[in-house]
């Protein structure tokens, strides 16, 4: 038996089960491929970073004595496609098995699924050992349900894997702590400088240099910031422990200018690469709790293992159980295109710049940011779902399908019509200003809904309203608003609508 096993760029984990013993049977083929790197426009640092973790993991295989096939983007014998490759490789090596974990995107999982229909050899698919759910696991919980809801998906999840629990109960009693976990940033208050690494990635900054790979966003190869391998990723995890664990949870939604990450962990990379999993991270995380306990207030852990062990298995969920479909929902049915300084940053709006400058530089941004700022304004512009998802599935280090399209299509653009939230994500310059520090030293004015000054976001707030009244009125947590809107006098309404009129016929300029 001579057996062939794909790892694809997103499941470089050593901790599987896999690579527990060297089998000379048994060959791994990684590729650098055009495919992947052309199904959207990836940051720069993305591909580079993906690119530089694959080759690092090659090596580390090899050094643990497995043998390892590696197709470099620019090598000859590269066919530039997963099942291209693999046909190729399994006549020429004369493979008598082909094996794969399961992909974490339905494109290439239907690729591969193919492949192994083509092929003459055995086939076989095994699970990443990754998650804490498997793909239909909450489809199963939700079983005839219309709406999910993430809550009583996250306390199941916490009671099944007992985390933060005595015995079946929730430690303190209470489960959520989402009330205190919306602070503003003090103004004196000097976050933590983020753990940044310093990584020469040229020799793979070079080589796609050379392609005719499209991609956005800057790099500076010579520091190149993001973990490439298991141990930068867990000294960033180290880092978060240690430092930005005791202040997550009450500034995970505060924004400030020039903070490009403030207490949040920076590891959606790492584990959406599977360089960490989500199971060491909730270990990591829970024992520093533990070992700091009247130190680090409960709200704070709370808070974070909300978000891996519910928000990411959640989406993870959604995603396997409305896949293909959701990836052609458009419930307020927008066709605008999005404006054309989200590829420069160049606008007067504070906020926009500010997210928009540093997803450019870093391809990140935190989640308020990707919410509440860009994703907000994409919803009030009313911007097809395909194109908010472009950006997104592009811009950012950590995005991958699974997790982008139902953040982005659902959470953020409300396309789902309500599958996975239970309103939009929208709002006017009040909230931005209550969460962060941007409305002070912005051209445009929070306080003013019409008028050259008037922050586009005030009267866009209202217009989205009134024209998606039919398909939101009755939702009872958004009723208050229609009352709020009904009231108000006509003329006021007038030049509400034509200021935002005005703002949707010269978006480029904003
Ligand atoms: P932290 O704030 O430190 O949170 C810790 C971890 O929790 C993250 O690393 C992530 O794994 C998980 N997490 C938190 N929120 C979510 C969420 N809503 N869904 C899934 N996991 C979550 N996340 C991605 O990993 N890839 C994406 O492509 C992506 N696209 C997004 C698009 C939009 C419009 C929005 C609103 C959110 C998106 N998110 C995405 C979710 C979230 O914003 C990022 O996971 C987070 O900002 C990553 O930074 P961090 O590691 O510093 O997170
Ligand atoms: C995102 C990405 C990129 C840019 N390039 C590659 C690649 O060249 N080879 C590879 O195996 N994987 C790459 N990836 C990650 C894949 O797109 C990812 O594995 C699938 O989307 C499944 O989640
Ligand atoms: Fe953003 Fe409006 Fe505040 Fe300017 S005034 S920073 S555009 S919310």
């Amino acid at each position: 038996k001579k057996t062939l096993r794909l790892i694809l760029g997103d499941q470089l984990n050593s901790q599987h089960s896999w690579f527990q013993t060297a089998d000379d049977t048994v060959t791994y083929v990684m590729m650098e491929i055009r495919s992947e790197t052309d199904y959207t426009s990836h940051h720069i640092q993305k591909v580079v970073g993906i690119f530089a973790a694959m080759r690092a993991f090659a090596t580390e295989l090899q050094s643990k004595n497995h043998r390892v096939i590696y197709l470099n983007l620019s090598d000859d014998d590269n066919l530039q496609s997963f099942d291209k490759n693999i046909t190729h490789l399994v006549s020429q090596h004369r493979f008598t098995h082909f094996e794969y974990q399961f992909p974490d995107e339905y494109r290439v999982d239907i690729i591969l699924k193919q492949l192994c229909e083509s092929l003459s050899i055995t086939s076989n698919s095994v699970d990443t050992e990754h998650f804490f759910t498997t793909r239909n696991e909450l489809g199963d919980f939700f079983k005839g349900k219309k709406t999910f809801l993430m809550e009583s998906f996250y306390r199941a999840m916490r009671k099944k894997h007992h985390v933060l629990m005595e015995d079946d109960q929730p430690l303190t009693g209470q489960w959520n702590y989402d009330s205190d976990n919306r602070k503003k940033l003090p103004k004196e208050h000097k976050p933590v400088a983020p753990l940044v690494f310093d990584n020469d990635v040229s020799a793979v900054y070079d080589e796609i240099s050379k392609t005719n790979i499209k991609t956005i966003g800057y790099i500076n190869p010579q520091n190149f910031v993001w973990p490439v391998n298991r141990a930068q990723s867990l000294a960033l995890l180290d880092f978060f422990a240690i430092k930005c664990l005791p202040f997550f949870g009450s500034y995970q939604d505060a924004m400030s200018p020039n903070e490009w990450s403030l207490y949040h962990s920076r590891i959606s990379f790492s584990m959406n690469l599977k360089l960490l999993s989500p199971k060491e991270v909730i270990y990591r995380v829970t024992t520093e709790w533990k070992s700091r306990v009247h130190e680090i207030e409960f709200h704070q852990v709370e808070g974070f293992v909300r978000q891996i062990i519910g928000w990411r298995e959640y989406m993870r969920g959604i995603y396997w159980n409305k896949m293909p479909e959701y990836a052609k929902l458009n419930f307020f049915d927008h066709q605008e295109k999005l404006p054309e300084w989200f590829w420069t940053g160049k606008t007067k709006m504070n906020c926009l710049k500010d997210a928009i400058h540093q997803s450019l530089h870093y391809g990140y941004a935190h989640h308020i940011q990707r919410l509440m700022v860009t994703g907000n304004f994409a919803l009030l512009a009313g911007v097809h779902p395909d194109e908010v998802d472009a950006w997104y599935l592009g811009i950012y280090m950590d995005a991958f399908e699974w997790v982008e399209i139902t953040n982005t299509r659902g959470m953020s653009q409300f396309a789902d019509g309500g599958i996975l939230g239970t309103k939009p994500y929208v709002s006017s310059a009040t909230y931005i200003d209550k969460m962060s520090h941007y409305c002070g030293s912005c051209f445009y004015k929070k306080g003013l809904k019409t008028g050259e000054k008037a922050c586009p976001f005030n009267s866009l707030y209202w217009d989205f309203y009134d024209r998606n009244e039919a398909k939101l009125s009755s939702n009872p947590r958004i009723g208050m608003m229609y009352n709020i809107w009904r009231k108000m006098k006509t003329e006021d309404k007038i030049s509400l609508l034509n200021q935002a009129d005005y703002y949707l016929k010269n978006i480029n300029e904003l």
